[in-house]
């Protein structure tokens, strides 16, 4: 029984930080993780994990998320864009530039705020299926959209990631080394196991989880100008399979990162056994455990040195924007080994 719900959604972890966790399994990178990750620093390299913001590029991947658009601010009526300040006054000789930015919060490198997916769900036990988000706060009141459609996730905003501020222990797994480009495979638990068992990679509870695909080097390759060829290209995770599924949660993983689109297959048609979702490791991480995932990152110069120093852990710092009530954030996650 909680104060906002009594019917908790099966393998979820509402509740086990308290009825009002916003964090979900960040709780678990608490002070001992941070030293884990601080223990694998050992040469002081520092790898940038993020896209250029305004890659991939177009529409391609996504019709609805645009690239940034930077515009300066306006000031005395004017451009403040190498504003000279003679303007106002003669004596002055410094100039000046601010940035207005249109962001599209998912549009390049990012993390999932645990309010960008929910579910309808029966959250008082009585049969009738509720709008809510993990811990089962409420699509309306808690992750709210007014007439002029502004929007404010009270519950649930990014803001608290980055509060926590996501520094842990990273732990890269590489698919690209096994399935290439082409054709885009979906990889179950079986797939995952083997290439951990293969590259010796051991996944303990709270580390942060990266997956390399490979995408992230064709999204630099294609320059800004991807073709259509990327929405079937490299790994993705096959969110169908079960034992995929209950692998993440008995891994006790603290979020997912990968440098595809979306961590798992998109566009997949709904099956009678995957619980009302077609993104069922979405529904299972951000609805149910509280799993942030983060997309689109830049993995590559990381993984390849990693493989050549025969590691698959690092320190990783990922703190997104501190933008109240966004349901995501842009972010530029730094690996140091
Ligand atoms: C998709 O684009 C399907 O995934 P996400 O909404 O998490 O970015």
């Amino acid at each position: 029984m909680n104060k906002r719900w009594n019917n908790r959604p099966e393998n979820s972890t509402w509740g086990e930080w308290g009825e009002d966790d916003q964090l979900g399994r960040l709780n678990l990178i608490d002070q001992r993780k941070v030293l884990q990750g601080i223990a694998e620093v050992k040469v002081g390299k520092t790898f940038c994990l993020s896209l250029p913001l305004d890659y991939p590029g177009g529409q391609v991947l996504n019709k609805v998320r645009f690239p940034p658009v930077i515009k300066p601010v306006i000031r005395n009526d004017a451009p403040y864009f190498n504003y000279m300040w003679n303007r106002s006054n003669p004596e002055h000789k410094d100039i000046g530039s601010d940035d207005v930015v249109l962001l599209h919060t998912q549009y390049s490198t990012q993390w999932d705020s645990l309010a960008h997916r929910g579910k309808l769900f029966d959250i008082n036990g009585d049969g009738n299926l509720k709008p809510v988000y993990y811990n089962g706060f409420r699509a309306g009141e808690d992750v709210a959209i007014d007439e002029k459609h502004e929007t404010k996730a009270k519950a649930l905003g990014i803001e608290h990631m980055a509060t926590h501020g996501v520094q842990g222990r990273g732990v890269l797994v590489d698919l690209f080394s096994e399935y290439g480009e082409f054709p885009r495979k979906e990889v179950g638990y079986d797939d995952l196991m083997r290439i951990m068992e293969r590259d010796d990679v051991e996944v303990e509870e709270g580390d942060i989880l990266c997956l390399w695909t490979g995408l992230d080097q064709m999204i630099m390759r294609m320059q800004g100008e991807p073709d259509h060829s990327i929405n079937k290209a490299s790994a993705v995770l096959d969110g169908f399979d079960k034992k995929l599924l209950n692998w993440i949660i008995d891994s006790k993983v603290a979020a997912i990162a990968s440098d595809n689109l979306a961590v798992e297959a998109v566009g997949k048609k709904l099956t009678p056994e995957s619980n009302g979702t077609n993104l069922p490791i979405h529904e299972l991480c951000l609805f149910r455990l509280g799993v942030h995932l983060g997309e689109l990152w830049y993995l590559a110069d990381l993984a390849n040195w990693l493989r050549k120093h025969n590691r698959s852990k690092f320190l990783l710092t990922a703190p997104p924007l501190r933008l109240t009530g966004a349901v995501g954030s842009p972010v530029t996650p730094i690996a140091t080994v």
